[in-house]
């Protein structure tokens, strides 16, 4: 039983339970720009320090030869991208690796297979990996695809701190960019995830050739999660030759802006991550996803497959925008 000293300060700490609409965030993604961006950044700076960002790093641990047939990925084997398929990587060449990265700067290690899901013979390596990783000092998080209920608590139970799993765009444009899973798999993994006690990290991509509604609608169920992800990755398409979606039409640099600041006010507290496809943005479009209320990225000069800025590049930027890494 809580005393009263005790209950106020539960209410005043517990979230504000809201159930958002498309209607009501459609609203707020049409404001005029400016007004739109005050109110984000406003928000932001309610639970953040403006001028700092987490930064992550990625390494593609088995690479290629995935039997999904995700509409974007270089990884696919149903796509002819002429990346060549690789095995589960060597623990002890993980953990290399994630020391580096470490000394770099990086505090969170995200590492990611090319999966539909893993397999038991897997597991014992993926353990190992999580609990060496861990031993450096960085936060994991790994992305493999789907997880049954007892793989989420194994991952738990070695100390996994988070599992990314995005939901890429809206149910209702889902068909559009994978057709060898359904909406409601990726809802499923990502319920097991978060009732084994690991944090959630789920977001998506834009420039599919997706609509605003479905822009906005991908928000809606991440707000509306029982427990919005404690980080929401939000991708821009990088078109990779061979796959389905290589000629979508670029996504308006101000409209992918929007969207971070629509992230940011519908899930507050969250980590909204600026992810994929940073090298093909400029500096200022950079500044204004920060300024929106963007406080995480991949650094490194390479993602899983494809390119990112190189490490003086972004160096040169948080310097000129005052900005420290968290
Ligand atoms: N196989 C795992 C899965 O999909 O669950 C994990 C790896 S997957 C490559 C991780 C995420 O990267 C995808 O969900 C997608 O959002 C993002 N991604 C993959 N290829 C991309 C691309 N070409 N451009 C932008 N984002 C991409
Ligand atoms: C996420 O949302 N973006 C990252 C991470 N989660 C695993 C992956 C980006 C991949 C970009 C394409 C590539 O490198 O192949
Ligand atoms: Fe496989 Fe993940 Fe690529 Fe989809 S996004 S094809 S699941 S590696």
């Amino acid at each position: 039983m809580l005393d009263v000293q005790d209950e106020t300060a539960v209410m005043r700490t517990a979230p504000v339970p809201q159930l958002w609409t498309r209607d009501t965030a459609l609203a707020l993604y049409h404001l005029p720009f400016n007004d739109l961006l005050f109110r984000a950044q406003s928000v932001h700076r309610q639970h953040f320090d403006p001028n700092r960002v987490q930064l992550s790093k990625l390494l593609n641990i088995k690479t290629g030869g995935c039997p999904e047939d995700c509409g974007y990925c270089s990884q696919s084997s149903h796509h002819s991208t002429g990346l060549a398929a690789s095995k589960l990587m060597d623990v002890a060449d993980v953990v290399a690796q994630a020391r580096e990265a470490r000394d770099g700067g990086a505090t969170r290690y995200c590492m990611g297979a090319a999966w539909r899901n893993p397999k038991p013979r897997d597991m014992d390596a993926i353990v190992e990996m999580v609990t060496e990783v861990k031993a450096l000092g960085l936060e994991t998080c790994m992305t493999l695809g789907m997880l049954d209920r007892d793989q989420a608590e194994c991952l738990s139970e070695a100390g996994l701190d988070y599992y990314n799993h995005n939901i890429d765009t809206s149910e209702a444009y889902y068909p559009n960019v994978v057709s060898t899973r359904t909406f409601s798999d990726r809802l499923q993994t990502l319920d097991h995830v978060r009732r084994s006690g690991m944090k959630v990290c789920c977001g998506g991509i834009l420039g599919m050739g997706e609509s605003e509604a479905d822009r906005v609608d991908m928000l809606v169920t991440l707000a509306n999660l029982a427990e919005p992800p404690e980080s929401v990755p939000i991708n821009m398409l990088i078109p990779i030759a061979g796959t389905p979606l290589a000629d979508s039409k670029r996504i308006d640099p101000l409209a992918f802006v929007r969207v971070i600041a629509l992230a940011r006010l519908m899930m507050p507290t969250s980590f909204v991550r600026l992810s994929a496809g940073r090298s093909a943005m400029s500096d200022e479009m950079q500044a204004l996803c920060f300024f929106a209320g963007a406080n995480s990225i991949f650094v490194g000069d390479t993602l899983l497959t494809a390119g990112n800025p190189e490490a003086v590049a972004d160096r040169d930027l948080f310097d000129r925008l005052g900005l420290q890494a968290l």
